[in-house]
């Protein structure tokens, strides 16, 4: 086993960005084996569960009120719909369902019925997540005690590039939602986005404020962005493929036992790019058609993909006659 650190400097994680990839993917393949299976990859499924109309102004984000995405708004969705949605990630082979909500943070009454999903949810026999924006601390402790087991809430990017895609809320308001998280007994799912126009020493702020938490997230989900047209990033240039994959395993080495999930924009990825990534370390996947508002790869090419690398994906109930997430709502 590497040792747990969570002194790493900026300078350090330069330095692994900077290694000959080779050498780079060896060492955090390296890492990954002494901490994980590497042949198993952990699957997810996301729900988007109240849509658009968010009143933050986070640039890559189709749901912002501030941009015209063309996306329809949606009220939250019923119980029964979101059981129904678990139910199918569920028999699709799927071991935990995330559900998002496009809030700055929940009033009480949409903390009631958050509680009320995690509940029908947790009855599945799936995990759970839910990422819903900011939280206090008495709003992660009713989390905590319905039984939810992972908040996701994001750093995004380094602090010094984050007012450049977020001035609704701080970098400090984000830190204080995850101790709050922290602090209630929850595990902590925390990443960021990648190929937003930032530096290299933007992803290796961010790596470095996330490794350096006084507990790593046990989830950290790396997010290609996904350039929607109408949002301020649409025309962002696109991030070299071997530059997400240098990203992947500086932070499976700086974390080295966290889970690392290539989370969105996957769809656009080659196979080849993926199996590295998974070399690299990566070993947790959202499965299923679609993310929170836009696509994600189909779960039957999912399947082929991890099946062609000799991966342990979803173990499939049943032969799903329809995909997961695409059932009405
Ligand atoms: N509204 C809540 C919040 O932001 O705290 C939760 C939902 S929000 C959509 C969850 C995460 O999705 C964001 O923090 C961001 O990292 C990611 N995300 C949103 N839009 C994205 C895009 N276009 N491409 C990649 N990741 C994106
Ligand atoms: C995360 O880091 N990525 C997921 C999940 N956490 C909630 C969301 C990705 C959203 C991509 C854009 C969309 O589909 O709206
Ligand atoms: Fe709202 Fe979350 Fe999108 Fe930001 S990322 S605009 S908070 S839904």
């Amino acid at each position: 086993m590497t040792a747990i650190r969570h002194d790493w400097t900026r300078e350090e994680l330069a330095s692994l960005f900077d290694l000959p990839l080779l050498e780079l993917v060896f060492r955090a393949a390296q890492t990954h084996r002494a901490h994980f299976d590497p042949h198993a990859v952990q699957v997810s499924t996301l729900l988007s569960i109240k849509t658009g109309a968010c009143p933050e102004d986070c640039a890559y984000c189709p749901q912002s009120a501030h941009f015209r995405t063309g996306l329809a708004a949606e009220r939250l969705l019923p119980l029964d719909t979101v059981r129904e949605h678990a139910a199918r990630a569920k028999a699709a082979g799927a071991t935990r369902f995330c559900m998002g909500a496009a809030w700055r943070s929940p009033r009480d009454k949409d903390l009631d019925a958050v509680v009320a999903m995690v509940e029908a949810v947790r009855e599945l026999g799936l995990e759970t997540c839910v990422t819903a924006g900011m939280l206090r601390a008495d709003q992660a402790q009713r989390l905590k005690d319905c039984g939810l087991d992972y908040y996701n809430h994001n750093l995004d990017t380094s602090p010094e590039y984050y007012g450049e895609i977020i001035r609704t809320r701080s970098y400090a308001d984000r830190l204080d939602t995850l101790a709050a998280v922290r602090d209630a007994g929850l595990k902590v799912c925390c990443g960021g986005i990648v190929g937003m126009a930032e530096a290299r020493s933007d992803r290796v702020g961010l790596l470095h404020a996330l490794a350096t938490l006084p507990r790593h997230p046990e989830s950290v989900p790396v997010n290609l962005l996904v350039r929607v047209p109408g949002t301020p990033l649409a025309d962002a240039p696109a991030l070299e493929p071997f530059e997400f994959l240098r990203t992947i395993a500086v932070a499976r080495i700086a974390m080295p036992a966290s889970v690392v999930r290539l989370s969105a924009g996957r769809e656009g990825m080659s196979e080849e790019l993926q199996a590295l990534c998974f070399l690299a370390g990566a070993n947790s996947i959202f499965y299923g058609e679609k993310l929170l508002t836009t696509g994600n790869p189909q779960a039957q090419a999912d399947r082929a993909l991890l099946a062609k690398l000799g991966l342990v994906g979803p173990a499939v109930a049943e032969e799903p006659e329809i995909e997961p997430g695409c059932c009405a709502s």
